[in-house]
């Protein structure tokens, strides 16, 4: 049988009408869900594994979840605060799940994840979200990691150039140092490596004194070994140490040694003594993934991982007070560097972990 042409290009300008048509609809229906999501109450617990002062990791998680609030009238908040007790967090979150009140549960540290685990078990109902950690494969949780072997390259390089410096407090030794509160996989296999990877990037010869304190509150034990360190020919130390930095901070300022800070910008916090900070982008995460949340599209069972390319981890190189305390020469070196990470010029892979 053969068509009329004119038949044939009506029915297909019709078929093409109703098909733009449905799509608009759909469309239409999808943001429609959308709005209704938006508008149902969402509650958010936000759980923080420590305390939030002196933490600024975990002052960002509760800041980023404070201002999805501020922006959503329907999304409410709770915030608990762990304590320093690590073998209390699993009961202490199995009370949150248990009362069925939460639409999400957010915390953050890598250890995170593997506390939840029976405890997602227990309540199959309930959804997790853990900030700074990795792990795969649980439809309840869903995890984003900072690739922190870049954050601690960038200040692995500075350290490195620092102590090979003509900076004040910089000695004839090369030698740069690292105080943590305890030792976790994040640590051993993001941390350290990145921290060694970038001092040695700058000259081979450098060497590091690591010394643990034990947990993440001990101000005067981390002076202590702080102060052991700077005896050994140390002249400038990454904390990761929540409170306990403060020794580090201290025992610098009175040697007149150098600091560098993990997470935030704290360079205010001790002038000329803190002299490089690196930045998590962490209250954008979060308030970004709990907007996700609120509209129902987080891919629960994933985990992603967020880059100093995608603008999730940086360096402070734009503050006032980096640009005095620290030499020129040694600021000219560290741009460079700087530029290569923002950029995707330099690479710098992240486990899993
Ligand atoms: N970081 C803090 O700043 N304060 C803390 O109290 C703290 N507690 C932690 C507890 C555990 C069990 C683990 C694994 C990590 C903890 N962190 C803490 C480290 C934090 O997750 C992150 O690795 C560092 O802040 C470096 O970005």
């Amino acid at each position: 049988m053969k068509m009329n042409p004119k038949v044939l290009v009506a029915g297909i300008i019709t078929l093409c009408l109703v098909s733009t048509a449905l799509l608009v609809s759909c469309k239409k229906e999808d943001a429609r869900k959308e709005r209704a999501k938006e508008a149902e109450v969402y509650q958010v617990a936000a759980f923080v594994p420590g305390v939030v002062a002196g933490s600024p990791i975990y002052e960002q998680l509760v800041s980023g979840a404070e201002k999805a609030v501020a922006e959503y009238p329907n999304v409410s908040l709770k915030v608990i605060e762990g304590g320093f007790n690590q073998a209390e967090w699993g009961e202490k979150i199995t009370s949150l799940a248990a009362t069925g009140e939460y639409n999400v549960i957010i915390t953050s540290n890598p250890a995170m994840p593997f506390v939840i685990l029976d405890i997602a078990k227990a309540f199959p109902d309930q959804k997790f979200i853990c900030f700074d950690a990795f792990y795969k494969g649980n439809s309840q949780i869903y995890t984003v990691l900072y690739n922190q072997v870049e954050q601690a390259y960038f200040l692995g390089y500075l350290g490195g150039l620092i102590t090979g410096s003509s900076m004040a407090g910089a000695n004839s030794d090369l030698k740069v140092g690292m105080v943590v509160a305890q030792q976790y996989p994040a640590l051993d296999k993001m941390m350290v490596p990145g921290y060694k990877l970038g001092f040695q990037a700058v000259d081979p010869a450098i060497t590091m004194d690591f010394r643990v304190i034990g947990n993440w509150y001990d101000a005067n034990k981390a002076a202590d070994l702080a102060n052991s360190m700077i005896d050994n020919g140390v002249d400038v130390i990454a904390t990761i140490a929540g409170g306990a930095n403060q020794g580090v901070i201290n025992a610098c300022k009175e040697r007149g040694k150098y600091v560098l800070y993990f997470d935030s910008n704290e360079l205010a916090m001790a002038p000329g003594v803190i002299v490089g900070c690196g930045l998590l982008y962490q209250e954008k995460l979060v308030f970004e993934v709990l907007e996700e949340a609120v509209r129902g599209k987080v891919p629960y069972g994933e985990a992603r991982i967020v880059t100093a390319e995608q603008g999730y981890v940086d360096f402070v190189d734009d503050d006032p007070l980096y640009i005095k305390s620290v030499a020129a020469d040694v600021r000219g070196a560290m741009d460079i560097v700087v530029k290569k990470m923002r950029s995707g010029e330099l690479r710098l892979a992240a486990p899993e972990l």
